[in-house]
């Protein structure tokens, strides 16, 4: 889909650059390759916002926009922090129509977007303190923007990602020409901003150190042209922290100082916690993560791995879990240090595993739980929506997956696998009050009817099942038609149209009159502040380094160095481990979910880089090393070999381990003897960034076999 898509807009005239490392196959199919040095992609979007500020014109932005819809117009302080009327506490703009500030909801202003004014104001910090207070200078937030991106000139931002000054003024000006600020369309009868340019970064750019200044960077590119949430823009997706989930026009809510609300993490004294709810400790470590179901997997979920061995200060005591169920992942191949992991898996008292194939963390189950593969399955499953794939849907509803082929063996269905689990463990009041709240995907009470499961009974799977499509149907036809699982079973599927006007945002923001919380992040900076008050107080000081990520607008630096660093520390030199390895998903393989397939395999085998590590021919040539050698790549601490696959599409100093393989366990894959970049890349703190993310990333040395032998 992804290729068609992209195929056609070609056609269309759209013009995509692809700035990474290596040539990857999208790349190939891209107009312009920019391979920069890794890690280093703040450098070169700094660069970008820098032409665009300092160099064009200002009416190649989009002015109204930034003042009306952002926080640019905002009155930031001598300390840092938006200048606020002294009774209402609302952040302060400079009306140009009135030649005096205003709140920032005031109706009828015309806001300044640049400049400095006095004002008589109230500047308030972390835990409430007020910091100034009287007759205070306020320059805009945009100004102070200005100001900050001063320094990072394209020949700047050259020294630091290896991309030309040129060529980075040529997509910087080209993303303006291509912007068409001040152009509408009509969608679905209603004008809309148009502005086709977007960046989308991929997910070693935006883990780990760097990703923060990488996000906020991109996502002012937006901002600079009005190109948030309007077609052609950076369009977001269903919003997992705010609520609620499947309705994102629905989750656009007033929050503080008139911005959207994101509901971060408390901070201040009273609220925030001090006490982990689970290992990873988000709660307390992580404001950004926000508390809800799926905040935990935006955590540092690596903290529950190392902190097994040594808990820092502050936390509880990291143990081992009583019980520990694995369901659908194998963390021994897909997590980084593979080995540590093995080995402290092999320590867990108990593992229960949900099982379709034997594989390497499955290994490690004293029960094995046969599970029935999708097609011998049954389950209602949503569709469209927007979401973090390219799925622009002009229907959404549900479809029902139900069983091809009969279960074979011991293997049963999941439902059935959890609702007897719920039954011998006395907990199916509380498993059918989840199901009854949403837990199957649909609430089974909604404003069309109450499709709710008796929690007294134990549920059989059919009987779950029937009434999630009860409520599907309700829900989708507003209660006019209501039917059960043998209607679906004959069916498929059934969906309502979804208006392409609710792809963007950008509409319900102007009717609820919110700006977006940009470029100037203030609250982050106050939450930074407060957060290592909070953690200095529990005597908690080994987060510093991660607590100076907390800005209102960040500074760039090269941001490949703390893993340079972490070689140096483990006693070596870094110019000995003087390449980069990366790696990269395969469009063949889904995670490593489908290695075990023989068909996958063959056609993956035909696709360049798939049978072994990717390294530039160049380099290959003065190491002695010739395609389809045996090589080594180390680490200081570990090592791995493979075939060497000589290509021209990659950095001299970088290396691609593709995909997510050295199996051992899993039938089929375990004979590919293709090495992963988790077998040598490491878990640590100084490799931490502050939402708790890390890239996959390691400075390796490459050398031939044998001489390596
Ligand atoms: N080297 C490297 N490592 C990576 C990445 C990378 O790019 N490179 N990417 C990372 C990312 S972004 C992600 S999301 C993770 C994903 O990593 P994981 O979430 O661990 O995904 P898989 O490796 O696909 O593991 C899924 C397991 O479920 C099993 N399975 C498949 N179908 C079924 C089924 O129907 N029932 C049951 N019970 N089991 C089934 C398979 O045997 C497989 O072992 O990997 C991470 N690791
Ligand atoms: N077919 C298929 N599709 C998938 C998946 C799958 O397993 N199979 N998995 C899904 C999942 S869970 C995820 S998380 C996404 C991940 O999708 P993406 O976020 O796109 O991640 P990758 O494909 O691993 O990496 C994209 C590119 O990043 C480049 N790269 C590596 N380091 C750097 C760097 O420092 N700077 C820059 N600019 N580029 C760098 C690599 O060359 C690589 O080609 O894919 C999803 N889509
Ligand atoms: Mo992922």
């Amino acid at each position: 889909m992804g290729i068609w898509r992209h195929s056609r807009a070609r056609a269309r005239g759209m013009k995509r650059v692809q700035v990474e490392p290596h040539l990857s196959v999208t790349g190939a199919c891209s107009a312009q390759w920019v391979p920069l040095k890794p890690k280093t992609d703040a450098a070169f979007l700094f660069g970008l916002i820098h032409v665009m500020l300092h160099e064009a014109p200002r009416s190649s932005l989009d002015v109204e926009f930034l003042a009306r819809r952002t926080g640019s117009p905002y009155l930031v302080g001598p300390n840092g922090y938006f200048l606020r009327d002294r009774s209402s506490r609302k952040p302060l703009v400079w009306d140009g129509a009135s030649n005096a500030a205003h709140c920032h909801d005031t109706p009828g202003i015309t806001e300044a977007l640049e400049g400095s004014h006095e004002v008589d104001a109230i500047e308030v910090g972390a835990d409430g303190e007020v910091l100034a207070e009287g007759l205070l200078r306020g320059q805009t937030a945009f100004t102070r923007m200005v100001e900050h991106m001063r320094e990072y000139t394209p020949e700047w931002a050259a020294k630091v990602c290896d991309v030309s000054a040129a060529t980075i003024r040529q997509v910087a000006n080209e993303y303006l020409q291509h912007a068409c600020v001040g152009q509408t369309i009509e969608i679905d009868g209603k004008q809309l901003p148009y502005r086709p340019v977007a960046v989308s970064l991929g997910k070693t750019v935006n883990n780990g150190w760097g990703g923060f200044e990488s996000c906020w960077a991109r996502t002012v590119l937006a901002t600079l042209v009005g190109a948030l949430e309007v077609p052609g823009g950076t369009v977001g997706t269903t919003v997992r922290i705010v609520r609620p989930m499947a309705q994102r026009l629905e989750s656009a809510r007033p929050g503080p100082d008139g911005f959207m609300n994101y509901p971060l993490n408390p901070t201040d004294k009273e609220h925030w916690s001090a006490k982990p709810n689970i290992r990873n400790a988000y709660r307390s470590m992580v404001p950004l993560a926000g508390d809800g179901p799926w905040s935990q997997a935006l955590g540092p979920t690596h903290f529950s791995w190392m902190f097994l061995d040594a808990t820092p200060k502050g936390l509880p005591r990291v143990t081992f879990p009583d019980v520990w169920f694995v369901y659908r992942t194998n963390p021994a191949i897909s997590f980084w240090d593979t080995a540590a992991i093995a080995d402290k898996m092999a320590r867990f008292p108990f593992v229960v595993a949900f099982a379709y194939t034997r594989d390497e963390t499955n290994h490690f189950a004293d029960v094995l739980l046969p599970d029935a593969t999708d097609l011998e399955s049954l389950q209602l499953i949503r569709i469209g929506g927007t979401k973090y794939v390219e799925q622009f849907w002009d229907h959404e509803g549900y479809a029902l997956r139900q069983p091809a082929v009969a279960a074979r063996g011991e293997t049963r269905d999941f439902t059935e696998i959890a609702s007897e689990l719920a039954r011998r463990t006395g907990l199916t009041p509380g498993y059918v009050a989840a199901i009854n709240k949403g837990a199957a995907g649909v609430p089974l009470k909604c404003a069309a009817g109450d499709f709710s499961l008796d929690p007294a009974r134990d549920p059989d799977r059919d009987a779950i099942w029937d009434a999630v499509c009860r409520a599907a149907s309700a829900e989708l036809t507003d209660g006019a038609e209501i039917h059960g699982l043998d209607w679906w079973k004959e069916h498929g599927l059934a969906t309502r149209p979804f208006p392409r006007s609710d792809w963007y945002l950008y509409p319900t923001m102007v009717e609820r009159g919110l700006r977006f919380e940009l470029p100037y992040q203030e609250r982050l900076a106050r939450v930074g502040v407060e957060l290592g008050r909070r953690l200095h107080e529990n005597g908690m000081d080994w987060w510093d380094q991660q607590l100076h990520e907390y800005q209102a607008l960040p500074a760039c630096k090269d941001f490949s160095q703390p893993w340079s660093d972490a070689v140096r520390k483990s006693g070596s030199a870094p110019d000995d481990y003087p390449f980069w390895l990366l790696t990269a998903r395969s469009m063949q393989y889904a995670w490593g979910g489908n290695v075990g397939l023989q068909m996958i395999h063959e056609v993956a085998d035909n696709i360049a880089g798939h049978r072994g590590l990717i390294i530039n021919a160049a380099s290959a040539r003065d190491l002695g090393i010739a395609d389809g050698d045996a090589i080594e790549i180390a680490t200081p601490k570990r090592k791995v070999s493979g075939r060497a696959v000589l290509r021209q599409g990659v950095r001299p100093d970088t290396v691609l381990a593709i995909g997510q393989f050295g199996h051992w366990a899993t039938p089929l894959a375990k004979d590919f003897g293709v090495p992963s970049l988790n077998a040598l890349a490491g878990m640590s703190l100084d490799l931490t960034d502050a939402t708790g993310s890390g890239a996959d990333l390691v400075r390796v040395r490459v050398r031939k076999a044998k001489e390596a032998a």
